[in-house]
């Protein structure tokens, strides 16, 4: 049996299976892990969600995917850049969205643990798995929509346990699904960052350089920061899989055991139009 862990898709469905054939996934024997925003960008939102269904894959949830699924709920209104219109509409769309809708904000296994955009430096495991399932659970409840309405905002943009409940799930939403870059000292998130590391003002650092909790833990892989490429920070033992798949770069997937990696190309006409 073979673990692979898969960067940020975003609707490359031929690009994903070109992967998928480059390491002869073999779906009896080996276990597949999707660090999110499978949909959006690309052309086949659809198709990916459905191909990852079927690979039985484990995938905690990204902003893309979360934004699907409040538009999907009639939560939020599609923007003009959306091009998941394709699973909104396809025959089985129920049973694409159920599928998502119970997947994960955060994953622990046995040797590695996964969150779409990162963990932040101010939550130990505890709070960790106590937030993810809240929001888990809200998302697999029969009104997921009164959950999105709630989704959307860029605050509180510190963590407190003396923060109401809904804007302790709302931290949780955007430090796991759109967090980068964090504010220094006091390690505030910040929102507009999403270049790569050697331009990042002084008053800015990575959400992963503090997160000093971190040295006794397993490998922790994210995706979301297309600009940072596939990257190690070694101290921290933090591994970005997203390799730009959506801006015509690569798509990545990871064996954490053996800390090797297969990469293709994205297939021409799959990268975002915008
Ligand atoms: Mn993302």
């Amino acid at each position: 049996m073979t673990t692979y862990i898969v960067g940020d898709i975003h609707g490359a469905a031929q690009t994903f299976e070109d992967l998928l054939s480059k390491i002869s996934y073999n779906s009896k024997k080996d276990e597949l892990f999707l660090v999110g925003d499978l949909v959006n960008n690309g052309p086949d939102s659809a198709q990916v969600v459905r191909l990852a269904k079927e690979l039985n894959a484990k995938v905690t949830l990204g902003n893309h995917d979360l934004h699907m699924l409040a538009v999907a709920f009639g939560a939020a209104k599609p923007r003009k850049k959306d091009t998941f219109q394709d699973l909104l509409h396809a025959q089985d769309a129920d049973a694409l969205i159920d599928w998502l809708r119970h997947q994960h904000m955060f994953l622990q296994h046995d040797s590695f643990w996964m969150a779409h955009a990162g963990i932040h430096p101010s939550w130990d495991l505890a709070t960790t798995l106590e937030i993810s399932h809240a929001i888990e659970e809200a998302l697999q409840s029969k009104n997921p929509a009164s959950f999105f309405e709630h989704m959307y905002g860029n605050d509180p943009i510190a963590w407190s346990s003396n923060l109401s409940r809904e804007e302790q799930l709302r931290f949780g939403i955007n430090s796991m699904t759109r967090m980068r870059a964090l504010h220094t000292p006091a390690h505030t998130l910040e929102f507009k960052y999403k270049a790569t590391l050697d331009t990042m003002p002084e008053t800015l650092q990575p959400w992963f350089v503090p997160a000093h909790n971190r040295t006794q833990q397993p490998s922790l892989f994210f995706g979301h920061w297309s600009a940072l490429g596939l990257h190690t920070h070694e101290p921290t033992r933090t591994i970005c899989l997203d390799s730009g798949c959506t801006w015509g770069k690569q798509l990545t997937a990871y064996n954490p055991h053996t800390h090797t990696y297969e990469q293709v190309d994205t297939r021409k006409g799959e990268a975002a139009s915008h």
